[in-house]
């Protein structure tokens, strides 16, 4: 790691979350910000959370299929926190006056049983750990200027996290082939992406079990009780006043959320 502050780039992040205005880039302010620095300034920001009264409910995972990597122009996958304030409640409005420029996209989040931490955890061993399998929908809002961003820019940033909604027709981890699982992403009744499971490194569990080993090399975990994101199959869109997205999965029943004013 280099000099850099990571408890003062946290703050500066902390900011852009609490005045709802977008920040320059941190890569565009330093001579180079390495991803192992962006995650000890997610890490920062999360204590930051966490001293004003949150905790974690579950953690996500990003870039994991080549819609999100190619519309984001990032190649590789991130991880982050979910916060228990980010978690909506039932009726799925969205209170865009607490956002910056939110956009919505479809998530397949696995509700774990058990712990789970690596080295060695297979997707078995991931599904062996699971409750249960829901559908959601996930809100970014990167506190980046453009949501634009590097990879380190997004690690950083809690990987852009700020809304998630769960159905609630959640299924176990085998009763249903993941890889074929499918989901229609709508916009207002428009159809604006559709994906299967497969979409996320070939495999959701896979994507589990990545996470559970790169935290479990790093002496963390994952935990019993949390929900895991694993990442969009498809693009985001944006969440403006009025606009309803629906995310229709085969298996898991259909979640809606709408940006409220
Ligand atoms: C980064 C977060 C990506 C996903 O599901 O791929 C993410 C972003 O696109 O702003 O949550
Ligand atoms: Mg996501």
């Amino acid at each position: 790691m280099t000099s850099i502050d990571h408890a003062e780039w946290a703050g500066y992040l902390l900011a852009a979350v609490d005045e709802r205005r977008e920040v320059r880039a941190i890569s565009a302010q330093i001579e180079e910000l390495r991803i192992d620095d962006a995650y000890a300034i997610q890490a920062a920001l999360l204590e930051l959370r966490l001293g004003r009264g949150d905790a974690v409910a579950g953690a996500k995972l990003g870039l994991t299929s080549v819609a999100k990597q190619e519309q984001m122009g990032v190649s590789e996958p991130v991880y982050g926190w979910v916060l228990a304030s980010s978690v909506l409640d039932s009726s799925g409005a969205v209170d865009l006056g607490e956002l910056i420029h939110p956009r919505c996209e479809p998530e397949l989040v696995f509700v774990l049983a058990e712990d789970l931490a690596g080295p060695g955890v297979t997707a078995a061993d991931a599904l062996d750990a699971t409750e249960k399998v829901v559908g959601g929908i996930e809100v970014i809002d990167s506190r980046y200027e453009a949501f634009s961003f590097t990879l380190p820019d997004v690690i950083a940033d809690n990987t852009s996290a700020a809304r998630v909604m769960l159905g609630d027709e959640g299924i176990g981890p085998r009763d249903a082939d993941l890889t074929t699982l499918g989901c229609v992403f709508e916009i207002d009744g428009e159809v604006t992406g559709t994906a299967t499971g497969a979409a996320l490194l070939g495999d959701p569990a896979h994507c589990l079990a990545m996470l559970a080993n790169h935290l479990g090399t790093h002496g963390g975990k994952l935990e019993a009780g949390w929900m895991v994101m694993a990442g969009a199959a498809t693009d985001a869109h944006p969440l403006a006043p009025g606009t309803t997205a629906t995310a229709r999965y085969s298996h898991l029943g259909s979640v809606s959320i709408t940006g409220k004013d």
